[in-house]
């Protein structure tokens, strides 16, 4: 049985040692508490997703216990294994890579907290270690901008389709689907070819250095730049401005997440498009915690909406962005 807040209650009440600790007054008072561990601050999009959460947590009267890990997995660990010891009521975590796992989400499961992950995926043996899993379908953001990119060869017989692109987080769930979905749908088109691959952190700065590599040793044959978050694609735009190149004029640009950066980076003609990865998880995050809580069944994948943004429209849906 998944210990809920509500039979917590029942069980103080039912047992007079219990009760004799802790009266169940005392329970109904306690705010309920929320471990959250962050991956870190390295992107616009990571930053609005901080606050999407502490603001969301406010609003619904829940106690946050927040960490950020900045960007490394054992720091995300030893998070999860400090709210174990302070016993909050739920662990949620944005999981900065896919494997390695296993063991303190059954640290966490032995301890009777229920774990939520938002945003990024893990990949464990057993799926009962988490409850729900919120966010994005990367795999599809990345089959989005092939397509665009298909359509984009289909206006353009004549044009060279050699594409570099800046991988994001390294074992990351964003990088790995995000790649994955992009490859499925590039077949479709043969002229579409990725000539150089990198991962970029998902920062401006590593993007902009991992481009410069890249200009360095294509030069002129790179026609498409393909970078797994708006970040990456901001600071490569750097690159290639300083390169003496026209970013999405020479080098046509895709990226993905739609944070305000990209979108003044359309208006300014430098970036063609990008696929949308809203981080407004905050208000599903905490209706999952009240609703697991209250014993209620919540499904194993919440997906969040999202668009495509091409640069045509920048201008008329920017005042309209929130992050
Ligand atoms: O695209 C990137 C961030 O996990 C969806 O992480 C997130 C990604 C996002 O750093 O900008």
């Amino acid at each position: 049985m998944r210990l809920t807040r509500r039979n917590v209650l029942g069980v103080a009440v039912a047992s007079t040692v219990a009760a004799a600790i802790a009266p169940a007054a005392a329970f109904a008072a306690k705010p309920l508490t929320i471990g959250f561990s962050q991956v870190g601050a390295e992107s616009e999009w990571r930053t609005a997703n901080t606050a999407s959460i502490k603001d969301a947590a406010k609003k619904a009267g829940i106690n946050l216990k927040f960490a950020d890990a900045q960007q490394r997995q054992e720091n995300q660990v030893k998070a999860i294994r400090s709210f174990i010891a302070q016993r909050v009521d739920v662990i949620a975590f944005s999981p900065v890579v896919e494997s390695g796992w296993d063991t303190v989400l059954r640290e966490a499961k032995r301890a009777n907290i229920p774990v939520i992950l938002t945003d990024r995926g893990v990949k464990v043996s057993d799926e009962s270690l988490y409850v729900t899993f919120l966010g994005s379908d990367f795999v599809e953001e990345g089959r989005r901008a092939a397509r665009w990119l298909v359509e984009h060869a289909k206006k353009n017989p004549n044009r060279a389709y050699n594409i570099v692109e800046l991988q994001g987080t390294v074992g990351s769930a964003p990088a790995i689907d995000r790649k994955a979905g992009f490859a499925e749908v590039m077949k479709l088109e043969p002229r579409l070819k990725i000539i150089r691959s990198q991962t970029g952190d998902f920062t401006r700065a590593k993007g902009k250095e991992v481009m410069e590599a890249f200009l360095k040793s294509e030069g002129k044959n790179i026609t498409v730049l393909y970078a797994h978050n708006d970040d990456m694609a901001i600071g490569a735009i750097q690159a290639i401005e300083e390169a003496g190149l026209k970013p999405a004029q020479d080098i046509t640009i895709v990226s993905i997440d739609g944070v305000k950066g990209a979108f003044q980076a359309m208006m300014a003609g430098k970036l063609n498009v990008s696929i949308e990865c809203s981080p407004l998880l905050g208000p599903q995050l905490m209706a999952a915690v009240k609703d697991i809580l209250a014993g209620k069944a919540v499904p194993k994948r919440i997906l969040t909406e999202e668009g495509i943004f091409p640069m045509e429209t920048a201008a008329a849906e920017f005042p309209k962005r929130k992050y």
